[in-house]
């Protein structure tokens, strides 16, 4: 799986991996991941606080080389979200100390690598399961699209508790035996100031970046800008395009499957399409009249279910075996794959986080003011959608809701926008109907 950190390709090098601030070679990762694989052996799972460091880096490795699977907690996940995952997932929270050095050379205790908790429409985040098998097809796969080698430097500042950060910017670079440099946070004036070959982001980092000419004009001379997990707006990928000198590369997701369809670095690049499947992936469009409709796949890069939810697991399939996206897409003649929207309102893609509305009305509903509560995402320049709450409540203000959430769950699934309402629409047969909501 860490193909790089075995052949020390370029890995002896003190600034192979820099985390916010902080540089390490794979000797020093190798050492400090093997402490942790030690620590880690026999047990079900373990949870570290996934902030952006070398430690969370260490904890990764330590997993893979322990074959116990790495469950990573958002470093400001509040307590509700905190107990979900622990309790779920059986994984206790182990400390990481980067100075700490030991070998492990036993085998694998088994084959899962990560434990990602995401949101689905409704009820707690569920844990997907993924495979070291998966993750090594995935991260070919993409080595393959992007010509990504050793000799690239590797450039982003995103989350390392998803699969985007963690398994692409992360294993991926170390995969690839590549540089990483990590900027701690996605801001743009990090990104011009980190000189690599090969950056990642979300679209509201792009849209940032876009913003902001000096530090656009500043990755000229990348190779490749790289845009995923939610839709690029297309007067960002013009703006990219005409400030950097190149179009992004556009590639689509999902924790369960990972990265599934992109463009390719010898390719073409369009805006509001995201390429063509990667080699061995399948993908289907579900029986539709006019061509567009939820977008079904299957290939070696899929998860291995969803954590002690078999019911789940089964429900993401269809009968005959494909992989249920909810994403809704075309195929043009040519292949490429367009994006066109999701089947369900209730899950919401906000700065590139999959949140899920219920997870939020949840959250609302726990404070004792609230009486009801119906979140959606709105369309927002920057984030792409922004959440809104409509409650029914007395005595408490939007900036106390807001908190609430942002303290019990996660600063980023807080509603940005909250408001108040007499009662919520409902249809006759008494269920509240978003729809309907003012604004929605
Ligand atoms: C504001 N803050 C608060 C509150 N309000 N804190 C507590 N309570 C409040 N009420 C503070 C925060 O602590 C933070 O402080 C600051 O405000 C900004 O918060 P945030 O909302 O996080 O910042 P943002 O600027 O809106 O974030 C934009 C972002 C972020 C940086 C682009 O959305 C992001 O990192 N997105 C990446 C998501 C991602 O990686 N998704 C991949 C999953 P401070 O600044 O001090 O910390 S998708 C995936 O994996 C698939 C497979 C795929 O396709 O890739
Ligand atoms: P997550 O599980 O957090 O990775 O979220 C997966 C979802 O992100 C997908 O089901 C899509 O709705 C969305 N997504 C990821 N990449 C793209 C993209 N390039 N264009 C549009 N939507 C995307």
């Amino acid at each position: 799986m860490l193909t790089a950190l075995h052949a020390g390709s370029g890995g002896d090098r003190p600034d192979a991996l820099t985390v916010a601030g902080r540089s390490c070679s794979y000797e020093e990762l190798l050492g400090a991941a093997g402490a942790v694989a030690r620590r880690a052996a026999g047990a079900k799972a373990f949870a570290v606080e996934a902030t952006a460091s070398l430690e969370t880096v260490a904890a990764a490795v330590g997993a893979l080389l322990a074959g116990v699977p790495l469950v990573p907690v958002a470093p400001d996940a509040g307590p509700a979200e905190r107990e979900h995952l622990l309790r779920d997932s059986g994984a206790e929270l182990l400390p990481v100390d980067f100075a700490e050095r030991a070998d492990f050379t036993g085998p694998p205790a088994g084959d899962a690598a990560l434990v990602l908790y995401t949101s689905g429409t409704t009820g707690p985040p569920k844990g997907v399961v993924l495979g070291r098998a998966a993750l090594a097809a995935d991260l070919d796969a993409l080595a393959a699209a992007w010509q990504w080698t050793a000799d690239d430097t590797l450039v982003h500042g995103l989350p390392l508790f998803h699969v985007h950060g963690l398994v692409l910017g992360v294993l991926g670079a170390l995969r690839t035996g590549s540089r990483l440099v990590h900027t701690g946070r996605p801001t743009p004036a990090a990104y011009a100031a980190a000189g690599g070959s090969l950056y990642f982001g979300v679209p509201t980092v792009w849209t940032r970046v876009a913003r902001d000419e000096a530090a656009a004009r500043a990755l000229s001379g990348a190779r490749l800008l790289v845009s995923g997990s939610a839709p690029l707006p297309a007067p960002v990928f013009h703006a990219m395009r005409e400030l950097t000198g190149q179009a992004p590369v556009e590639r689509y997701g999902m924790t369960e499957t990972l990265i599934t369809v992109s463009a390719r670095a010898d390719g073409p690049r369009l805006p509001g399409a995201v390429g063509t499947p990667l080699p061995g992936i399948a993908t289907r469009i579900e029986e539709s009249a006019d061509g567009i409709g939820e977008l079904q796949l299957t290939g070696p890069t899929l998860f291995d279910g969803y954590l002690g939810r078999p019911d789940a697991t089964a429900a993401s399939y269809t009968a005959d075996g494909w992989f249920r996206t909810g994403d809704i897409a075309s195929i043009d003649a040519d292949g490429t794959h367009r994006i066109v929207g999701r089947a369900s309102t209730d899950l919401i893609k906000s700065g590139g986080y999959r949140i899920g509305a219920g997870e939020v009305e949840n959250a609302l509903l726990a404070h004792p003011a609230v009486r009801e509560a119906a979140v959606i995402g709105a369309p927002h320049p920057d984030l792409g959608e922004e959440i809104v709450a409509y409650v029914v409540a007395d005595g408490v203000t939007a900036a106390e809701l807001t908190d609430f959430v942002a303290a019990l769950l996660s600063v980023h699934k807080r509603p940005r926008t909250v408001r108040f309402l007499a009662e919520l629409p409902r249809n006759a047969m008494g269920k509240p109907q978003k729809r309907l909501l003012p604004g929605a």
